[in-house]
Parts: C-alpha cells; structure tokens; sequence
C-alpha cells in the first residue's frame, strides 16, 4: 500500500452527552461552598471544536485567593491535621469512589472543555485520576512505614497551580498526594480549562469533605501568581511552562515556601535497528500525537538508526494517514481540537519556522472539520540539531526526525537540549536499555513503550524541565517535613 492511501472510512460513533451535567455558570469553591468573587470578573470556558461558549467561569481577585487560603489554614489547623490519618484515607477513598461512578461524565466533559479525544479521557484521563485517589487514600495511614525511622509531618497548606493539558488528571496528581500527608489545599485551574476541576469540587462535597480542605480558585495567571506569593502558603506545587516556572522560582526565592515544579519537555524517543519496527512506529504515534501533543512529555524527537530510518519513516507515514482528526466526542477520533487558538497560532507558527528552516515537511491530507481549532499530524525530517523546531517545546502534534549511528552520538544529541523530562528506546536488547536509561538526562524513561504512567511510579524533570517528583513515594516526601 502506497503511503498516501488512507486505509478506510468509520461511521461516525458521538458519545452521548445527555447524561452528562454541568452547570452553565460557576463560582468560586471556597470553604465547601460555591460562592461569588469579591470583583465582578467571569470569562467564558470555550469548547475548542465547536468554539461555542460552554460555561461562565468566575475570575478570582487577590481578596478570594486570600479568602481560599485562610479558609485552607482554618481547616487545616482545626480539622485536617487533628483528624486520625485513617479517616483522612476514607474521605480520600471517599473521593476515587466518586469519581469512578461518575467517569463517563467526567470524561465527556473534560473532551468537550479541553477538545482531548474521548477515547483518552475514558481510557486515560479519568481512571488515572480515580487510581490516584485510590493510591494516596491506600498511604494516609501508613506514612510512617513509608518512610521508617523518620517522623513525617505535614506542611501546612499547599498551593497549586495546574495547565490544561490533563485538567483533571493533574487536579488529582496535586491534591490527592497533599490530602494523605495531611495538608490543606488551594488549587487553580488553568483558565480555558476549569471545569472538571469544579466538577470535582462537587464531589469533595458529595463525600462531605470538610469544608477548607481543597478550595479552588479559578481565573488567568494573576490568580496563580497570588496564591504563590501569599505568604501563609507553605508549599507551591506548580505544573506548566518553563518560563512560569522561572518567575514563581524567583518569586518565592528567599521565603520558606516548599516547591515541587514540573515543566516542559522535549523528549527524545530513540528507535535502534533492533527494535520491532512495527511496535516502534505505534510508540511514535502515541508518543507525539497523543492527546494532540499537549503532552510535557511528548516524544517530540525521533531518533532513528540511519539502517532503519527509511522503513520507519515509511511505516510512520503510512500510519499518519490512517490518523482521525475531528469531533473530540467521536469514539473513533485519534487527534482532537487543539486547547485554545492561541495555542493553534503557536503550532502554526513552528510548523512555518521548521519550513524555514529548510526540514522536509510531512502531513496527510485529512479532511479536518469547518469550524474549531485543528492542527493535522506534521512530521519534519532532515532536521538539524540546532533547529528551533529541535530545541524547543511547540506542545503541538509535530515530530522532528533525526538519524545516528551509534549509541554515543544518539546521547549526545538526546542530551543536547535545556529540556530533561522523558525518553522512550526502542531496542531489542535489554543490556542496551540499561547502558541508554543510565546516560540519558531524562526523568522517566520508557522502554519499548510510551505515555504510560502509574500512580506508584514517581514522575519529574532534570534541568529546565523542573525539580521534585510526583506520584509514588518520592512524590509524598515532597507534601512533608522529616
Ligand atoms: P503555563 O502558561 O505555564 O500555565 C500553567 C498554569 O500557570 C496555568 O494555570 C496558568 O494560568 C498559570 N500561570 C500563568 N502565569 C502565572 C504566574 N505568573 N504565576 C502563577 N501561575 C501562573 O503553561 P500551560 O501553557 O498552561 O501548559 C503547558 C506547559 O505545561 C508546557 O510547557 C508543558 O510542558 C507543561 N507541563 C508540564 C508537565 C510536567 S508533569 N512536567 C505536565 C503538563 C504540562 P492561565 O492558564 O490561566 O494562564
């Protein structure tokens, strides 16, 4: 089959959204209630494939957040750090149950806020999130076996501020582990996408948790910047840009303030002449096209072998062609809407600097719907090193080819970037999974195998892509003091 025959037309299977509830306007959860700001600001959350205005989110002022925090101490000092560690695990039991019940309208939500493919917030997102809560409920009790010989004590309250690439999904990484080591929480969403944060805000009361424990705060990035510089705020728990990242490090420099930051990424996947070829080319789909490539740990470089690169590019393009991309609620959907047109203008922008930087560009010619923001599957091969399109995050379904030779050259390149969040080899070997995963300056990495995560499993950057771990053991030290 030539590369530009797609394989075959699906009928169209939309997931129901009859089922599904949310309310058309949303305040502020402050102290276990909904409640309006001190100002007079909203700002409408905006379905990226239909473009339509979905819901009115309320815009936080400084005397909110400092309202959502003393609310957060109030319940920390009078509840949260007085109650007996395994009730705290039962309202965080509590909290996953809930959340399981309620997954599918969770996760059409979250597609119809965020533009992701259904088949990822079903499959991805949501049970990933429940399994979280599950994780940390399983922990509240047993810190000191967790950490043996040391007396673990919690901080105080933490402040969160979270991106829109997994809204809910990193609600859960932020507030569950917090919940567990006994903390108390103020937690903003990012703009375009609140909602299934306020959804789980339903749910903290649905499982009477009491009111103060998580508070959430929505609105743009003055809101994220007041929680960080509040200062009865003990811990900053930050996932987003390197650029935010660097303005919140210098923000809280001198200050007692904990801080975990998680932040961008330009992961190498790195696919030798030994590897199955077929397996490798689904772990380059999944890698970089997966959940539109707004993922920080993205597989946005591909390193080939020079001896396979032409299978794998065939390979790659014939499997480009058979790529879904439309209406996020479409069962058969693989790439959906991307978040906010803002974000399509600045994919748009690096595919035009990677044409201008002389690479040989690549995408099928889908048919892509009227109206939203849609971005194909874009490949660029013959890329040099010091490219833009190389060396820094587009955060866009856009993958960047380079070959090598041998194992020392292919770590070097790996390496050479600001960035140290993730990696993926593909090999047949197990010695050479070992020598790589010893050498490359990543985080996590995966091998023969891509985007796969568990909560037991700690996640984090070197370098500029962050400092502190989330998830598993590591990830629970970083919500105490020893
Ligand atoms: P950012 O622009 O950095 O925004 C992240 C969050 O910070 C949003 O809630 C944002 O609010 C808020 N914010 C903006 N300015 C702020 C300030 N001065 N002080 C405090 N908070 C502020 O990132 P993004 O575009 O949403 O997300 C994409 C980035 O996140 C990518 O670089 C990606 O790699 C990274 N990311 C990293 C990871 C991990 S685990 N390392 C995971 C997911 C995403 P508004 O949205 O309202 O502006």
């Amino acid at each position: 089959m030539s590369e530009s025959q797609a394989t075959w037309d699906l009928a169209p299977a939309p997931e129901s959204i009859g089922h599904v509830h949310w309310e058309k306007s949303y305040g502020l959860f402050i102290n276990g209630q909904f409640q309006p700001s001190s100002g007079d600001q909203t700002f409408g959350s905006i379905n990226p494939a239909t473009e339509e205005r979905i819901a009115e989110i309320t815009e936080a002022t400084d005397a909110d957040v400092d309202q959502a925090v003393k609310a957060a101490r109030n319940a920390y000092e009078k509840v949260w750090s007085k109650m007996a560690a395994r009730e705290r695990g039962k309202y965080i039991f509590r909290i996953a149950r809930l959340l399981q019940e309620k997954a599918r309208e969770f996760a059409v939500i979250e597609s119809l806020d965020g533009g992701k493919p259904i088949r990822e917030s079903r499959d991805i997102d949501i049970p990933l999130a429940a399994a979280h809560f599950f994780y940390h409920a399983g922990w509240a009790d047993k810190l000191e076996y967790a950490f043996p010989n040391r007396k673990p004590k919690s901080l105080g309250v933490a402040g969160q501020v979270i991106p829109w690439n997994f809204p809910l999904l990193m609600a859960a990484w932020k507030i569950a582990p917090a919940l567990a080591t006994g903390n108390t929480v103020v937690l903003k969403p990012a703009e375009t996408t609140s909602l299934t944060a306020l959804k789980l805000a339903e749910i903290f009361q649905q499982a009477e948790l009491p009111p103060g424990v998580v508070n959430i705060v929505t609105g743009h990035g003055s809101v994220g910047a007041a929680i960080v510089n509040h200062n009865n705020v003990n811990k900053i728990a930050f996932t987003g840009s390197t650029r935010v990242g660097k303005i919140i490090q210098k923000a809280i420099a001198g200050s007692k303030k904990r801080c975990t930051l998680e932040l961008g990424g330009k992961a190498a996947n790195i696919i030798f002449d030994d590897a199955t070829i077929d397996q490798a080319v689904e772990g380059i789909i999944n890698g970089i096209y997966f959940n539109q490539g707004h993922v920080c740990c993205a597989g946005s470089r591909l390193f080939v072998q020079e001896s396979v690169h032409d299978e794998v590019i065939h390979k790659l393009k014939h499997r480009m062609n058979s790529l879904i991309v439309g209406d996020p609620l479409d069962k058969n959907t693989d790439i959906g809407a991307i978040n906010s047109k803002d974000q399509l203008q600045t994919i748009n922008q690096y595919i035009e600097l990677g044409k201008q930087e002389g690479a040989d560009f690549y995408q099928p010619q889908c048919n892509l719907p009227a109206k939203g923001n849609w971005c194909r599957p874009t490949l660029f091969t013959d890329v040099a090193q010091s490219n833009r399109i190389v060396q820094e995050e587009i955060f866009g379904p856009v993958l960047a080819v380079q070959t090598f030779r041998t194992v020392d050259e292919v770590i070097n390149k790996a390496n050479n970037t600001p960035y140290g969040l993730s990696a993926g080899v593909w090999t047949d070997k197990g010695s050479k999974i070992f020598n790589m995963t010893s050498q490359l300056r990543a985080g996590v990495i995966w091998a023969n195998t891509y985007n796969k995560f568990d909560p037991a499993s700690p996640f984090g950057g070197y370098k500029e892509s962050g400092f502190g771990r989330e998830g598993g053991l590591h990830g629970l030290a970083g919500y105490l003091d020893f």
